[in-house]
């Protein structure tokens, strides 16, 4: 059986974006793969962090996992297995600096001020291939925007095995969905979607309740234009493609389809039939979210019982690791 290792940071409630990027191909995978889902916790210190949220949003997003469909036995918190930080350190000290300045997320992170940011977020690609190593793991589902640091986890990977002569680490394929890989803000049709994203309007979140979901789409930035019948008529529309794309990924059918379907409307009735359709899906996971959040021992328990599973797999092959690069025990 494959290995799978995909991890989510609790830097807030998980988003449309996550779940279709990531949350809805873990439940999937999870049917017939070896799984493991982990919540960076380590990767949130990376920006600016307080102790409080971060608890909080790690139970916030433990709750919407579990209410989403994820199975409790696979999930538990990064910084709660010791073999993530060890081999995160190795890698810091097999990567290269010219490989980590062309990654293109420290670049939208940092923005211009680069020297006030954390050297976390600048090694934060060197960690999630740890994240991903330390279990062996050779398949990663995840969204388009992870797509070059799995690049460079397998660059990693490799001159690890080239310079202690092994063939130690495996190949890691990434798993992005076909579509949907980027759902784009609700405000603005050219940026992602992001928890942090200053307005709460930009994304729809697991726990939003009925009457936010079809708010939130109500508001969302569209065009003056009707809605074409073909994907050509799409060029130029960000806001509308992503729409639409939302509505095909949600119903399991294609960008065709919807078009065919809602061709030739305006805006208004098709926003309907998209907040209804979100409603129907996403209010149930956001109800049974809320009722998971009532009962915190059991959320951390979850966490834990993950973790001791976590460890018992990671452990070995981060100890061998260890060995392979001359540290006596
Ligand atoms: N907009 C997106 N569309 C599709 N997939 C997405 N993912 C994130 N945003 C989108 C995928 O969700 C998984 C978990 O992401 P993450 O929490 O590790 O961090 P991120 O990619 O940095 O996501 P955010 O929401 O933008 O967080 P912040 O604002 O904290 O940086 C990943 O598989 C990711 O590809």
């Amino acid at each position: 059986m494959q290995r799978v290792f995909s991890g989510i940071q609790p830097t807030g409630i998980p988003h449309l974006g996550n779940y279709l990027g990531a949350i809805r191909n873990w439940v999937t995978l999870q049917k017939d793969h070896d799984c493991f889902f982990c919540l960076v916790d380590m990767h949130t210190l990376t920006m600016p962090w307080t102790p409080r949220a971060l608890r909080e949003q790690t139970l916030g997003s433990t709750a919407c996992l579990l209410a989403s469909g994820i199975d409790p036995t696979r999930l538990y918190n990064q910084s709660a297995v010791s073999a993530h930080a060890r081999l995160g350190w190795i890698f810091d000290c097999v990567s290269r600096l010219g490989w980590l300045n062309r990654m293109t997320q420290f670049k939208d992170k940092a923005g211009k001020h680069r020297e006030n940011h954390s050297a976390g977020l600048y090694v934060y690609p060197n960690l999630m291939a740890a994240d991903i190593l330390a279990f062996h793991a050779t398949r990663v589902p995840v969204g388009d925007d992870q797509r070059q640091h799995l690049e460079l986890a397998n660059d990693i990977a490799q001159k690890f095995n080239h310079d202690m002569g092994v063939d130690f680490f495996p190949h890691i394929d990434p798993l992005i969905p076909p579509h949907a890989a980027r759902v784009m803000s609700l405000r603005d049709g050219s940026k992602k979607m992001s928890k942090s994203d200053p307005s709460a309007q930009s994304r729809l979140v697991l726990t939003d309740t009925a009457d936010e979901i079809a708010q939130k789409i109500r508001r969302a930035k569209t065009d003056p234009d009707a809605l074409p019948s073909e994907e050509a008529g799409l060029e130029g529309r960000p806001e509308a493609r992503n729409l639409l794309t939302i509505y095909a990924a949600m119903t399991d059918t294609t960008l065709s389809d919807v078009l065919a379907s809602f061709g030739g409307q305006g805006f208004g009735s098709f926003k309907s039939a998209l907040a209804d359709m979100l409603v129907e899906k996403l209010a149930p996971v956001a109800h049974e979210t809320r009722q998971l959040l009532k009962n915190e021992d059991h959320l951390l328990h979850v966490l834990r019982t993950g973790a001791e599973r976590a460890r018992s797999v990671s452990e070995p092959i981060v100890s061998e690791a260890e060995r392979l690069v001359g540290f006596l025990r």
